[in-house]
């Protein structure tokens, strides 16, 4: 039943921030899939008989590609292969599917926050068997392959049924079709006190969470409806859809910007929250406070404690360079180190899997633990339902308080998408030739301590990362980062991320736009972004 196929290369299979990503009709294309596929399993070796994770957050093509995925993997000696009922897996879900199965890898398909249907994006990603996002050395040589690749190796069989939850079998074989679930929600019930959270919901705590018709739906539905027992309409657009409703799935202040009105009336719900495409990012907002994925991870950090599954307190925290500096307040304060790392969940896994890290985050939304290796959205939530839970404080309360303790780290990025690559490319490589001249520069107040182009060396592997953003300190602790994204599937995305720390409590409550509007108007004067990219402004703030 197995059959060798010739192909031939295809351009631009090259794995970017997190995995392939490209649009539909790319990934439509004959043997793109097959190609990339055969192309992880040819850098991988002593595979043979183990076991392969796959699942998906359920976009438009996902249900073909996981077909292809199945019987390419059969028809090169995987022994077991797990997949979520209905092609669905979170992304955080599958990490755990990896780690508690003991499995050789995964193969996640999603492009996570980007849109879906037959015009949006597919996104395939290969995990490791310490079920994170393979590390840069293992994607570099997937791409490699994929540059050479003259066969690929599949299984000729009908489809297989997706949605029975049964075993079948391929001669020695197996594929099992899993409940996607309750593996995630029983680890989450061993993390986090579900008997106090059960008890805040019943004291009339209302909580609003939107699924974003993407694959968190079920988690939700289960967890909080079914196991937590929240009013039912707690959680909104729990069905997974192919083309999540037409809507971006992305929680963010654009795309999830009715919960954030909705939070913003005087009656709103306590906690507003959401996740995107695969599970794996979060949106925060408190009644009349939203919480910046930054905050939030320095919030988090500095109350893990207060959640059974981290009494033992945290042994350090991670975040990515992008990422505001407040988390570095807490961990000074509780001794203990931070680490530094490029864009991507990828650069954690070393940290978790040493012990060195036990939080990390992204200003991206993304926030996680050492209980998987991806960031996981409804895990934050449930952090913060815990810690809401044993406080008894608003978040409002809680967020002023920890600013008036560690001081205020005001953060915004403006994101000017799908500008010409030429421009956004001649952009980042003109100021990267300007950043030795910067230092000792004045602009009004403003005065440059010191700018650079960020690397990274793995502390655990020795292995290093150049060119990983560009960054402009200034004199009063502001900052100012630029990086071109690496998950876009048109043109480039220009990212500038811009921050400012304010330790005096008199002047945390202001605007953030306002607060930082100095810094703002200098990002572009110094990029000259006008001028490169022909955006007068960005095209979304977070
Ligand atoms: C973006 C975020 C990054 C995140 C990545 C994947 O990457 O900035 O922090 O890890 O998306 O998240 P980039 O290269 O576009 O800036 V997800 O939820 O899309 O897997
Ligand atoms: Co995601």
């Amino acid at each position: 039943m197995i059959e060798t196929i010739a192909t031939t290369p295809l351009e631009g299979q090259r794995p970017g921030t997190s995995g392939l990503r490209k649009k539909t009709p790319v990934f439509q294309q004959k043997n793109y899939v097959e190609n990339f596929v055969q192309s992880i399993f040819d850098c991988l070796e002593g595979f043979e008989g183990s076991t392969l994770v796959v699942g998906g957050d359920g976009r438009f093509f996902n249900r073909e590609a996981i077909q292809i995925v199945i019987k390419i993997a059969l028809a090169n000696g995987f022994g077991r292969i797990l997949v979520g009922q209905g092609g669905l897996l979170s992304t955080p879900a599958a990490s755990n599917v990896i780690r508690q199965y003991g499995a050789f890898g995964g193969i996640v398909l999603s492009a996570s926050h980007n849109p879906g249907g037959p015009h949006g994006d597919v996104g395939i990603k290969y995990n490791v068997a310490n079920g994170g996002p393979a590390p840069e050395k293992v994607t570099e040589a997937i791409f490699a392959r994929t540059k050479e690749i003259t066969q690929y190796r599949i299984l000729n069989a009908p489809d297989l049924d997706l949605d029975a939850l049964q075993k079948l079998r391929f001669g020695a074989a197996t594929v099992e079709i899993i409940d996607p679930v309750s593996d995630y929600a029983a680890l989450m019930q061993k993390l986090f006190d579900f008997e106090r959270i059960a008890a805040l919901f019943k004291s009339g705590f209302r909580l609003r969470f939107d699924a974003m018709s993407a694959v968190t739906g079920p988690y939700a539905a289960r967890i909080f409806e079914e196991l937590l027992d929240a009013a039912p309409g707690s959680v909104l657009n729990a069905t997974p859809l192919p083309d999540f409703g037409g809507h971006h799935p992305d929680p963010n202040l654009v795309h999830a910007r009715h919960l954030y009105d909705l939070a913003m009336t005087p009656d709103g719900p306590d906690l507003c929250a959401a996740s995107d495409g695969d599970g794996d990012r979060n949106l925060i907002i408190g009644r009349g406070r939203f919480v910046t994925p930054s905050d939030s991870l320095a919030l988090i950090a500095a109350n893990a404690h207060l959640a059974p599954g981290y009494a033992g307190g945290v042994k350090g925290i991670a975040r990515s360079m992008p990422t505001s500096r407040a988390a570095d307040k807490v961990a000074e304060k509780l001794k203990i180190p931070l680490f530094e790392t490029p864009t991507g969940w990828k650069f954690f896994g070393n940290l978790l899997d040493a012990g060195m890290a036990t939080i990390c985050g992204e200003e991206s939304a993304g926030t996680g633990s050492d209980h998987v290796r991806e960031k996981d959205g409804l895990w934050a939530v449930l952090m913060w339902l815990n810690i809401l839970a044993a406080r008894g404080e608003s978040v409002d309360a809680i967020v002023t308080k920890h600013w008036a303790e560690y001081g205020r780290n005001y953060y915004a990025r403006h994101d000017y998408e799908e500008v010409e690559s030429d421009g956004a490319n001649a952009l980042i490589d003109a100021l990267r030739t300007a950043l030795p001249s910067l230092k000792g520069r004045q602009f009004g107040d403003l005065r440059i301590a010191g700018a650079d182009d960020f690397s990274y060396h793995d502390p655990v592997d020795g292995s290093d990362s150049a060119h990983q953003g560009l960054r402009i300190h200034f004199e009063d602790g502001g900052r100012i980062v630029y990086r071109l994204s690496g998950t876009g599937t048109a043109g480039a995305t220009l990212r500038v991320y811009i921050e400012r720390f304010e330790p005096d409590p008199a002047r945390q409550q202001i605007e953030t736009a306002a607060a930082l509007a100095d810094l703002i108007t200098l990002s572009n004067e110094i990029a000259g972004i006008a001028k490169f990219t022909g955006r007068a402004a960005p095209s979304v703030i977070t």
